[in-house]
Order: C-alpha cells, then sequence, then structure tokens
C-alpha cells in the first residue's frame, strides 16, 4: 500500500521500518529533518507525504502535535483526498482526537485512533498492541497493517474509545510501577536485598507485566528512555483532563502526578518514567 507516516521519534521509526519491510511504499516526514527511514522516501512537509497516499499514519507528541500535523499550515488536510484513511497512534486527548476525526471525515477521508501500548522494544521487534477506535469495516481493512507493526489489535469502539481504553491502560502501568518503586524503596531502607525481592514478586500474586518489564532496567540502574517520563507525565495530565471532564476522581493518580513533577524538576524528563525512582529514593536517602 501507499502509506504516508508522519512522526519518526521513539515509536514512529521502527513502525515506519517495519511497514517498509513488509513491503510497503512509504513516504516518511519528520518535522526536525535528519530522521530518515531505509527504503523509504522522505517528504518535505505532511501535505507532500500525504499526497497520493492511501493511509496517512501518524506518531507524533501530543495534541498540539497532531493539530499541527493535519491542520497546520502544509498539513495533511492540504491535500488528503477522500476515500483516504488517516489511522493516529498518538496519544492524545480522546475529545480532541474526535474534532480531527470531524474535520477528516469532513474531506471525505476515514479517521482512527490507533495508540499502542509495548513501548520501543514493542515497536522494533513488530510486537505493539493496537487500541483501536474506528468504524468496523475499516478495523478490519487496516488489519494486514496491524500485524507488520503488532502482535494484535483491539477494536475498542467507534472513533475516540481507543484512546479512552489506552489512558485508562495507561493510569494502571503508571500506578502499579510506582507501587513496585515504593516497595522497593521502602524494602531498601529496612535494609532487605533487591534480589531476593523480586524472586519473592515473581512468585506471588504481585507479580506483574509491569515488573516483568521493568525489573531488569532497574536492576542494571538503566533509566534510558524506552517511554520517556515526558510522556508518560503527558499522559497522566490527560488522564487527569479526561477524569475532569467526566466527572471521575482519580485521587491514586494525583499523588503520582506530584511524584512526576518532582522527579522532572531533578532533570529526568527525558529519562525513563522507570526514573521516578530516584526521586523516591532521594527522598528516602537510599539507593
Ligand atoms: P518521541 O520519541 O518524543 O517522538 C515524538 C515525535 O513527535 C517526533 O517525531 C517529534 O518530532 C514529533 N513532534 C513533536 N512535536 C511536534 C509538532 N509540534 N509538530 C510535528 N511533530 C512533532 O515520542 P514517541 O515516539 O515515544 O511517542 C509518540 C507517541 O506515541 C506519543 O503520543 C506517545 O505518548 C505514544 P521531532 O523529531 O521532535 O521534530
Amino acid at each position: 500500500m501507499r502509506i504516508a507516516f508522519l512522526g519518526l521519534g521513539i515509536m514512529g521509526k521502527p513502525m515506519a521500518q517495519n511497514l517498509v519491510k513488509a513491503g510497503h511504499e512509504l513516504k516518511v516526514w519528520n518535522r526536525s529533518p535528519g530522521k530518515v527511514v531505509e527504503g523509504a522516501h522522505s517528504a518535505s512537509t505532511p501535505k507532500e507525504a500525504a499526497k497520493d497516499a492511501e493511509i496517512v499514519w501518524l506518531c507524533v507528541s501530543d495534541t498540539k502535535a497532531v493539530e499541527e500535523v493535519l491542520l497546520g499550515s502544509n498539513g495533511v488536510i492540504e491535500s488528503l483526498k477522500p476515500g483516504t484513511t488517516v489511522v493516529d497512534s498518538s496519544t492524545i486527548l480522546p475529545d480532541a482526537s474526535l474534532k480531527f476525526a470531524e474535520q477528516v471525515r469532513a474531506k471525505g477521508a476515514d479517521f482512527v485512533d490507533a495508540p499502542v501500548t509495548g513501548s520501543k522494544v514493542g515497536a522494533e521487534s513488530g510486537q505493539l498492541i493496537f487500541i483501536v477506535g474506528a468504524r468496523e469495516e475499516t478495523f478490519e481493512k487496516l488489519q494486514p497493517l496491524f500485524s507488520v507493526m503488532g502482535k494484535s489489535a483491539v477494536r475498542v469502539g467507534a472513533n475516540g474509545k481507543g484512546l479512552a481504553a489506552k489512558l485508562s491502560m495507561n493510569l494502571m502501568i503508571a500506578l502499579t510501577y510506582e507501587g513496585f518503586a515504593e516497595a522497593l524503596v521502602l524494602a531498601k531502607k529496612q535494609g532487605v536485598d533487591l534480589k531476593p525481592l523480586l524472586s519473592l514478586i515473581n512468585q506471588s500474586m504481585v507479580r506483574s507485566g509491569v515488573v516483568d518489564y521493568k525489573a531488569p532496567f532497574v536492576m542494571a540502574r538503566d533509566f534510558s528512555a524506552n517511554f520517556p517520563m515526558r510522556l508518560m507525565h503527558k499522559d497522566i495530565h490527560l488522564m487527569l483532563e479526561a477524569a475532569r471532564q467526566n466527572g471521575v476522581k482519580l485521587p491514586g493518580l494525583e499523588t503520582v502526578d506530584k511524584v512526576y513533577e518532582s522527579s522532572t524538576r531533578e532533570g529526568n524528563a527525558d529519562l525513563d518514567y522507570a526514573a521516578t525512582l530516584m526521586t523516591l529514593e532521594k527522598a528516602a536517602g537510599v539507593r
């Protein structure tokens, strides 16, 4: 298929690379020049990339970025043809995504929110999970592309529902990891060695995918970004905003937000969100 892929960050670049490897014809674009994908053509604007594309796939940081890429000057909307499908894998506010969907539909094209879970490792290995808000027939049409970049795709409902589900899942990731990090700090402060503690965690009901994924990095003190803290913090703000809009209280998440604020002030925003552990350690005087 002819695909325009816009946004070649930690997630976007390996996703685009996997599409090229599967034989698709890609035109890629990134805001800062210099990011390329082997085997793909590079376009100088989103408008140029989207011209003649059957599918336009976005994976950029936040709501403002999606707005600029879609609707800004030289944006996708300027060359979008009826029949094209725009897929957005950025994690943004469901409400904003619905408005983007409306503008895309007004051009006779279709819109899909398809945020992902799986982090950098999942993107590189083609093992992402797509959490999709789309029309049923559009979802079916995209299956071959989801299966190139991911191990599964779940249609949650209509437009916006993929993002709503993704925010709820990321809420669990943020809280689960902070639970793990706080447990490590409390145990360490009481003189417990982390190796037997991890062995216990893995044998008991507190075992979790989040711990499985993060523990090796934590043990190696490798806080380089798989999922940067600044992006998880952005997601926390999206969750709190979605909660406000829907009359939901999230007291646990409000507290975790404060930990992220402290960690950001300490200069950790570009590290992995696992680095919030260092902020808890610092406050407790342990490592
Ligand atoms: P990264 O690695 O921070 O990459 C973000 C991408 O978004 C990168 O290509 C940026 O371009 C692009 N970006 C950021 N702001 C803009 C604006 N205003 N206009 C156009 N492009 C922009 O993030 P990830 O790849 O880890 O994550 C992407 C999404 O998936 C995000 O929503 C996560 O929460 C999930 P740059 O190279 O900085 O010029």
